[in-house]
């Protein structure tokens, strides 16, 4: 039976959920555990509700959306992403997978389609790293990367622990509950913007995933004399933001140097203290992200910037401490998803190109214990963590589509 995805409904969504936010709109915040963020999870579930769906939540908040299929012995297949946004986002990343996940669940209903496996849609927890420093914590968790212990060590950015804000969040359970054993699903597909032009570039509708880029991210911590900033002459200083400065030139440079396109590098926060015009800084606080789809070339290249910083830190005696936040592997998405994927575009005539994922999802480690392809969808000159972030509703419904035509192979 032919599917039709109600493509006025989901864009009215993504604009209702978008108005759940911390920033005026275009912008949209949603950071994970605030009030905001439980606005918008409640929103969901009840919209999961009302197609009748059986909802819960794990102990790190994890929120899960079941179809029943007909085989209830049989490993479900899922779908999903995240609603959390950085701070002055757009509204699509993410909310495409989850709304566009519910759509397609919706679709496959109104043709009186039954699941064989059980389809479920799952909202993962904090996908960004903006609360906790991390990526991803939700479907890290799931998949067993970040331990309970090492999530007990987290603090948020006013350091209230993960269990505080937990507690606050009225988000309870054993975390040791959370971890769930390979082969829990028999696969896991992600719809998602590309947050990259290059779909836009080949006038094509979709993406086809083949490997998610390997991301690490690092704080570095530079620590100087500081002093006063008249009284200090230029010889004697140990300015830690100069010392700044020229490490975050050396890691635009060894990403640049390293051979590859693939391998990219941003220093994305720096906190300079004490932060007066009239006091040389002593202590510049960095955060280092780097990503390549190759492993080991982002090893090397995380080499040369802990070997050029550790010159730099000799020569203006400035010390230098790197603390490494996460580094991941790369995901190679599987052929069982991929296949069926390319099978759902065939089956609607729908064009699509292969691609690499440059940013991360919560695919890079549902793929540790799933079978994992991801789907991607336009967006507007390849903007996204920006207010202007924009995908069209022809490619949101036509990305549903695929998706609902995917989940019903994959479930039957
Ligand atoms: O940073 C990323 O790749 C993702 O958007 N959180
Ligand atoms: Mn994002
Ligand atoms: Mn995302």
């Amino acid at each position: 039976m032919n599917l039709a995805v109600d493509q006025d409904r989901i864009v009215a969504e993504i604009e209702a959920l978008a108005r759940i936010s911390d920033a005026e709109p275009p912008a949209v915040t949603r950071i994970v555990f605030t009030p905001t963020d439980q606005e918008a999870r409640a929103w969901l579930r009840a919209r999961c509700l009302e197609a009748g769906l059986e909802v819960r939540q794990d102990a790190i908040g994890n929120m899960f959306a079941l179809w029943t299929g007909a085989d209830e012995t049989a490993a479900p297949v899922a779908t999903g992403s995240h609603i959390d946004a950085i701070p002055n986002a757009g509204k699509y990343d993410g909310v495409v997978g989850v709304l566009g996940g519910l759509e397609a669940i919706r679709t496959l209903q109104r043709t009186g389609f039954r699941p064989t496996r059980a389809i479920e849609l799952i909202l993962f927890t904090s996908e960004e790293p903006t609360r906790f420093g991390i990526g991803c914590l939700g479907s890290r968790m799931l998949c067993g990367t970040l331990t309970v212990e090492a999530a007990r060590g987290l603090t948020d950015t006013s350091a209230q622990t993960l269990e505080q804000v937990r507690q606050k969040a009225n988000i309870h359970g054993d975390l040791e509950s959370v971890r769930l054993d390979p082969g829990h699903y028999s696969a896991f597909v992600e719809l998602h913007i590309e947050q990259g032009p290059l779909l836009e570039h080949s006038h094509l509708p979709l993406g086809i995933v083949e490997s998610i880029a390997a991301p690490a991210s690092y704080q570095l911590i530079a620590e100087g004399a500081g002093g006063h900033a008249g009284g200090v002459l230029m010889a004697g200083r140990n300015d830690a933001l100069c010392a700044a400065a020229e490490i975050i030139l050396t890691v635009e440079q060894a990403a640049l140097s390293s051979g590859s396109s693939d391998t990219v590098a941003t220093v994305g926060i720096c906190d300079v203290f004490p932060g007066a015009v009239n006091s040389i800084p002593s202590r510049v606080r960095l955060t280092l992200d780097v990503r390549d789809t190759d492993l080991p070339r982002r090893e090397r290249v995380m080499q040369i910037i802990q070997d050029k910083s550790h010159d730099v830190s000799d020569k203006r005696g400035v010390s230098v401490q790197f603390h490494i936040v996460n580094a991941d592997a790369p995901a190679i998405c599987s052929s069982i998803v991929t296949e069926a994927l390319v099978r759902s575009c065939g089956k609607h005539n729908l064009p699509f190109q292969k691609m690499v994922s440059r940013a991360y999802h919560d695919s890079l480690f549902m793929s540790r214990i799933a079978p994992t392809g991801m789907l991607f969808i336009p967006c507007r000159n390849g903007y996204s963590h920006r207010p202007d972030e924009f995908a069209s509703p022809e490619d949101i419904a036509c990305g549903t589509l695929v998706l609902a035509e995917t989940l019903r192979e994959l479930s039957r």
